[in-house]
């Protein structure tokens, strides 16, 4: 990593996106910059350069610097007005054109890693089908993105915190292909197995780069790579069922609503769980970066 990019702006040619709310909404306290040199070290000790996306004062910046980093985790703790957005699809345009800063989520990030030509992008976990915490209609419009930009995500599944089934259920309506990164299951986040199934399961590299070249050139669309949380670091069923029902009991309780349902919920089952979901979800990103950099090796060619 050089003194000013996250990454450097020498270095292997394959390209690998990561999304910033993860870092600046997902991570508590102190741990997003720590967090934010591990994955591009390990992206890089993986051949490919990180690129970390996020918008500045109105800017689209396709690979933060650290010091650009460090402005946005800056904004988000010092309580400034409105912080640091949070931006899907539908409120990208509107910050770009008023100046504001915002940490991208999946389907912005996807949006703006096509624009740059990048093709491959690992996160945590997407957004899907909420659980009607609130009691209304939420669905994340990743599932939307996914279907329109043709990036490949490396997730852990979808997270755990929402609806598994109904995810499933929309990515196969929207057409979006799940690919099971040796398994056949599709992974909850924290569970290795979320209780439904892939499309196709690719064991070898070189095979899943091959099939995910030719499958965003084909269709236009993106593709889900599921690569489920190590075993090491899964959670156990009994103990993550009872850390949700407390930190959905929270969220209602703090009176989380639309897009703050997600960093609520979120930030509740770190506390209640004593921070061994934080520790597991920082275990399955660090693995979808090391997955994520071989693919966009693999696909490049390089
Ligand atoms: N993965 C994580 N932590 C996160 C997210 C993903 O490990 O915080 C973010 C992603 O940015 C994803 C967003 O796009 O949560 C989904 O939010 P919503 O449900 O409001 O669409
Ligand atoms: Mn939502």
């Amino acid at each position: 990593m050089s003194e000013t990019t996250l990454g450097g702006s020498a270095g292997p040619v394959a390209r690998l996106a990561l999304e910033t709310t993860l870092l600046v909404h997902g991570v508590p306290g102190g741990g997003a910059m720590a967090l934010a040199r591990e994955l591009s070290a390990l992206a890089m000790a993986h051949g490919a350069r990180p690129v970390l996306m996020g918008v500045l004062g109105g800017r689209v910046v396709c690979g933060l610097s650290e010091a650009e980093l460090e402005v946005m985790l800056a904004q988000a703790r010092g309580g400034v007005a409105d912080g640091v957005l949070k931006l899907n699809t539908s409120s990208l345009g509107a910050a770009l054109a008023q100046g504001r800063t915002g940490a991208t989520t999946v389907s912005t990030t996807v949006e703006l890693a096509h624009g740059a030509g990048v093709r491959v992008f690992a996160t945590g976990g997407i957004g899907g089908v909420h659980r009607g915490l609130g009691e209304r209609l939420d669905i994340s419009t990743d599932l939307l993105a996914l279907s329109r930009f043709p990036v490949a995500v490396v997730t852990a599944g979808c997270k755990s915190i929402l609806d598994v089934s109904a995810t499933r259920e929309l990515l196969e309506t929207l057409g979006v292909p799940v690919i099971g990164w040796r398994t056949e299951r599709f992974p909850a986040f924290y569970r290795r197995d979320g209780g439904e199934g892939v499309d196709a399961r690719f064991d070898d590299m070189g095979a899943l780069a091959r099939y995910v070249r030719h499958e965003l050139a084909r269709s236009g669309r993106g593709v889900v790579i599921c690569n489920p949380i190590p075993a090491e670091d899964e959670l156990r069923e009994e103990d993550w069922r009872g850390w949700l029902a407390a930190a959905e009991a929270r969220a209602r309780r703090g009176g989380a609503a639309g897009r703050g349902v997600t960093p609520a919920v979120l930030a509740a089952l770190h506390e209640v769980s004593g921070g061994a979901t934080l520790a597991a979800n920082v275990a399955l990103v660090k693995d979808n970066v090391r997955v994520g950099a071989a693919l966009a090796r693999g696909i490049s060619g390089v």
